[in-house]
């Protein structure tokens, strides 16, 4: 059956806004894939980990027969293929791809859980989320209330291109 899921895409190293656009592509040319929504680009103050350039961050929304963990392994399938190297967790890095829902399926296994356990906390995801789809519910909570209490807030706005002076890029 097809299932409505939604990913999560940052980066913060290189050209950041290039790496998101390119792993959109990959993703969309997956035969698997309908994609279905795209939302805006963020630019995010970075949340944990050590000090680092500003993200850039944002969500897609696609249709798939794929099974949870086909959906993590193009994930991860596309992060490799943008040189993500990652030395620390939470530290800068040029591509990362996470699954924050998968239809209404709750999960937990060593690889994969399901919805993504930090997404409903986060301004990052929740945001661009919302600019993509203002009714949008995780596990039956609406996102803009999650939205609304998350401390990240503050540091989330749209991205824009022109202003380059403090962008993600590296
Ligand atoms: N994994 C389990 N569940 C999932 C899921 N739902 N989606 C496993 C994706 N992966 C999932 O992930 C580590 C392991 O999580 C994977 O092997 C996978 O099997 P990773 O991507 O290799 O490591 P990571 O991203 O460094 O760690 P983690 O804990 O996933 O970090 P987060 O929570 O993704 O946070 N600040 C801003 N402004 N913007 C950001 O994008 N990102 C992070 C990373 C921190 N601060 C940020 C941002
Ligand atoms: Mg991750």
């Amino acid at each position: 059956m097809a299932e409505n899921v939604v990913l999560a895409l940052g980066s913060n190293l290189g050209d950041s806004a290039e790496t998101l656009a390119g792993a959109v592509r990959d993703i969309a040319d997956h035969p698997g894939i309908t994609l279905s929504r795209i939302s805006p680009v963020a630019q995010t103050k970075p949340v944990g980990g050590p000090e680092q350039p500003d993200y850039l961050n944002m969500v897609i929304e696609v249709v798939t027969e794929l099974s949870p963990l086909e959906v993590l392994d193009l994930c991860q399938d596309v992060e490799h293929r943008h040189h993500r190297v990652r030395e620390e967790r939470w530290g800068a890095r040029t591509l990362d791809v996470d699954v924050i829902v998968y239809g209404n399926l709750r999960h937990d296994d060593d690889r994969l859980t399901l919805p993504h356990p930090r997404a409903a906390e986060r301004a990052f995801v929740l945001e661009p989320w919302l600019w993509m789809d203002p009714d949008a519910h995780l596990l039956g909570q609406s996102v803009a209330e999650l939205a609304a209490q998350a401390s990240d807030r503050d540091g989330v706005r749209r991205y824009e291109p022109s202003a380059s002076g403090d962008t993600a890029e590296a």
